[in-house]
C-alpha cells in the first residue's frame, strides 16, 4: 500500500491522497475504483471484516428484499461470471460472503484497516488536508475524505425506563449476539414492527417457546416470494446480466420493477384489481414500485389500494380484532417503507405469538423480568429491541467533523442536513459523503446508486490531480438549490406526511423526536439523479468551487 509521512506540529502522521470511512458495500466499491486508478487511498473500518450492513445485522431472518442478481455489483465481469446466487432474496451469511468475495478477489484488504474507529475528522484550512483521529489515538491525514459510513449504522435503543435493569438477555436486532443464541423453549420479546422485526418475528415464531409482538405503529407488509434459484436459473441470468443492470439503470428505483405506464384513472376498477392481484403473487417490491404512480400522489388513489391490502390482511389473519390491529391507520401503503414478508401475518394464527398493541397499551417500564405495560406486566427469558436507527445523519453525528473556522457538521445540520447532491457540504472542503443524507441512493435499490456515485467521485478526484488542483468546496448556492430540489421532489408525493425514518425521524433519540424542516432523502428516482451528476461533470462541476 503506498503511503507517506507528512509533518504537522512536528508529529508525524499517516497520510494518504484519500481516506475513504466505513468498508460496506459502497465503500468497496469506492475503494476498488481508485485502486485500480492506481490512487493512494487507505480505507478505515470499525468492524474486522469488509460488508457494514451485511457484517453487523446478523438477526435471525436477516435477508435481502432486493433481488439478489439486482443487488450485486455490476463492474466486474469476472465477478458475474464466478458469483452464484442461490435464492431470489439472498440471506445475510450468503450476502457477507458476496462482499468477502469481492474483497478477496480485489485485494481491498490490502488497503483496509480494520478494528479502527474514527473520533474525529478536521479540516486544516492552510495544508487543505483533512486530520482523522483514531479512537486509538493515531492520526492520519489525508487530501480527500470520503464517507461511507451507512445510513442505518446507529442503532437506537427506546427511552424506556429500567432498560438495564432486565435480568434476562437483551439486545438490538443490530447487536444480536454473533454467536447465536438458542430461543428453544424461552419466552421472547420483539418490540418494533419494521423491516427489520417483521423478518425475526416471522423467521422465529416456530423456533421459541412464546413470542410476544409489541407493536406501536404497524406497517404495510407484502408478501417477498422467496424461492431458490436453480443452476439453470442462475446460467440464465449470468446471460442476461447485461439487460438487467440497463434495465435497473432506467427506472426510477434502480429495480427491475417499474411502474405501471397506465394511469390509476384511465383504467377501469377491475383491471386495477387484477394488477394489484397479480403484483401481490409475484416476488419482490414490485406491489410497490409497478404500481400506478397516482397510489403515491393521489389520496384517494391511495386509500384504494390501501384497502386492497387491508384485505389480503383480513384473509391471513384467523382473528378479525388481530387482524384490525395489523392493518396501519395512520398512513397509506408505501408512504413508509415496505416490510417484505414471508408468512408474517400467519404467525399470528399460532397458539404460542400473541400481538399488544403499544397504542392500546403504551410500555411504562422494562422490569427485572419483562415489560410493564400501562395495563399489564409480562414476564419474558429473551427482550429484542427492533427498534430501528438514527438513519442517514445518526453515523455523521458520531464523529466530530469539523470544516472551515472550525463548523461542526452537527450543529451545520441542526436543522436537518445541508448538501450539494447529497456528496458535498459546503464549508467542509475536500470531503465526499458517498451515502449522505438527500443523496438519490435512499430512493434506489443501493448498489445501483452506489456505483453510480463511487465511479462519479473517482472521475472527480482524478479531475483535481490532473488538473493540479487541490481544494474543492460546495457552492452555498448550490447547497441551497439542492436542499430545495429535494425538498421539491418529496412535496410532490403523498410520502411528505410519513413520520418515518426517511425523513430522519426517530422518537428515540433527542433532536430527532420532531420532523426537521430540511429533507433527509432525494425521491426524484436514480436515472434523474445521476443525469444530474453527469450534467455537473460536463459543466466543469458547476456548483463545486476547485482551487
Ligand atoms: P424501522 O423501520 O425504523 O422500524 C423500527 C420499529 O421500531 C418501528 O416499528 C417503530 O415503531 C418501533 N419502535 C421504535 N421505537 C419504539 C419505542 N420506543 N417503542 C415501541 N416501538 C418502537 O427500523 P427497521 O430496523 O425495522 O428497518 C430499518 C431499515 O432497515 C428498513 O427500512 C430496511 O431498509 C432495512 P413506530 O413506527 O415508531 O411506531
Amino acid at each position: 500500500m503506498a503511503n507517506s509521512f507528512v509533518q504537522n506540529n512536528g508529529v508525524a502522521s499517516d497520510y494518504h491522497e484519500v481516506v475513504i470511512v466505513g468498508v460496506g458495500m459502497t465503500g468497496m466499491c469506492q475503494l476498488h475504483y481508485l485502486k485500480r486508478e492506481g490512487v493512494d487511498v487507505l480505507a478505515l473500518e470499525r468492524n474486522s471484516e469488509v460488508g457494514g450492513t451485511w457484517y453487523n445485522n446478523r438477526y435471525p431472518g436477516c435477508r435481502f428484499d432486493s433481488e439478489s442478481f439486482t443487488y450485486a455489483y455490476s463492474f466486474s465481469q469476472e465477478v458475474l461470471e464466478e458469483w452464484d446466487w442461490s435464492e431470489r432474496f439472498a440471506a445475510q451469511n450468503e450476502t457477507l460472503r458476496y462482499t468477502q468475495f469481492v474483497a478477496d478477489k480485489f485485494d481491498l484488504r490490502d488497503n483496509i484497516e480494520f478494528n479502527v474507529s474514527v473520533k474525529s475528522a478536521h479540516f486544516q484550512e492552510t495544508e487543505n488536508l483533512w486530520k482523522i483521529r483514531l479512537e486509538d489515538g493515531r492520526s492520519i491525514e489525508c487530501r480527500y475524505l470520503i464517507t461511507s459510513i451507512g445510513a442505518l449504522s446507529t442503532p437506537t435503543l427506546p427511552r424506556f425506563d429500567g432498560l438495564d435493569s432486565f435480568k434476562g438477555e437483551s439486545f438490538h436486532t443490530f447487536h444480536w449476539p454473533h454467536r447465536g443464541i438458542n430461543l428453544e423453549g424461552k419466552r421472547v420479546a420483539v418490540i418494533g414492527s419494521g423491516s427489520t422485526g417483521v423478518q425475526v418475528v416471522s423467521e422465529i415464531a416456530d423456533k421459541v417457546g412464546h413470542l410476544t409482538v409489541l407493536q406501536r405503529r404497524p406497517n404495510w407488509c407484502a408478501p417477498l416470494k422467496n424461492g431458490k434459484i436453480s443452476p439453470e436459473e442462475m446460467s440464465d441470468i449470468r446471460d442476461r446480466y447485461a439487460e438487467i443492470f440497463e434495465t435497473c439503470n432506467s427506472t426510477h428505483g434502480g429495480f427491475l420493477h417499474d411502474a405501471d405506464p397506465r394511469g390509476f384513472h384511465t383504467v377501469t376498477r377491475e383491471e386495477r384489481l387484477a394488477l394489484w392481484e397479480k403484483l401481490y403473487d409475484e416476488p419482490g417490491f414490485g406491489i410497490w414500485l409497478s404500481n400506478f404512480k397516482e397510489i403515491f400522489i393521489e389520496e384517494d388513489a391511495n386509500a384504494e389500494f390501501s384497502e386492497f391490502i387491508a384485505g389480503k390482511i383480513r384473509q391471513r389473519v384467523d382473528d378479525p380484532a388481530v387482524a384490525e390491529l395489523l392493518i396501519p391507520k395512520d398512513h397509506g401503503f408505501g408512504i413508509q417503507r415496505v416490510p417484505l414478508e414471508t408468512k408474517y401475518y400467519e404467525i399470528f394464527n399460532r397458539d404460542n405469538v400473541n400481538l399488544v398493541s403499544l397504542l392500546d397499551e403504551p410500555i411504562e417500564r422494562i422490569t427485572e423480568s419483562g415489560i410493564k405495560t400501562e395495563t399489564a406486566e409480562y414476564e419474558f427469558d429473551v427482550i429484542v429491541y427492533a427498534t430501528g436507527f438514527d438513519a442517514m445523519s445518526g453515523a455523521f453525528d458520531q464523529i466530530d467533523f469539523r470544516g472551515v473556522g472550525g463548523q461542526k457538521l452537527i450543529d451545520k445540520w441542526s436543522d436537518g442536513p445541508m448538501t450539494y447532491m447529497g456528496m458535498f457540504v459546503s464549508g467542509f472542503p475536500n470531503m465526499i459523503t458517498l451515502l449522505g443524507p438527500q443523496t438519490g441512493s435512499y430512493s434506489t435499490n443501493f448498489p445501483r446508486a452506489i456505483e453510480a456515485v463511487s465511479s462519479w467521485s473517482t472521475d472527480f478526484v482524478l479531475h483535481m490531480r490532473k488538473n493540479g488542483k487541490i481544494r474543492f468546496d460546495a457552492e452555498a448556492a448550490a447547497e441551497e438549490a439542492w436542499c430545495e430540489e429535494s425538498q421539491a421532489s418529496i412535496n410532490q408525493r403523498l410520502l411528505r406526511n410519513a413520520k418515518s425514518w426517511f425523513h430522519g425521524f426517530n422518537a428515540n433519540v433527542k433532536g430527532h423526536d420532531t420532523l426537521k424542516p430540511r429533507p433527509y432523502i432525494y425521491v426524484g428516482g436514480n436515472p434523474k439523479y445521476v443525469r444530474r451528476l453527469t450534467d455537473i461533470k460536463n459543466r466543469d462541476y458547476e456548483g463545486v468551487t476547485i482551487t
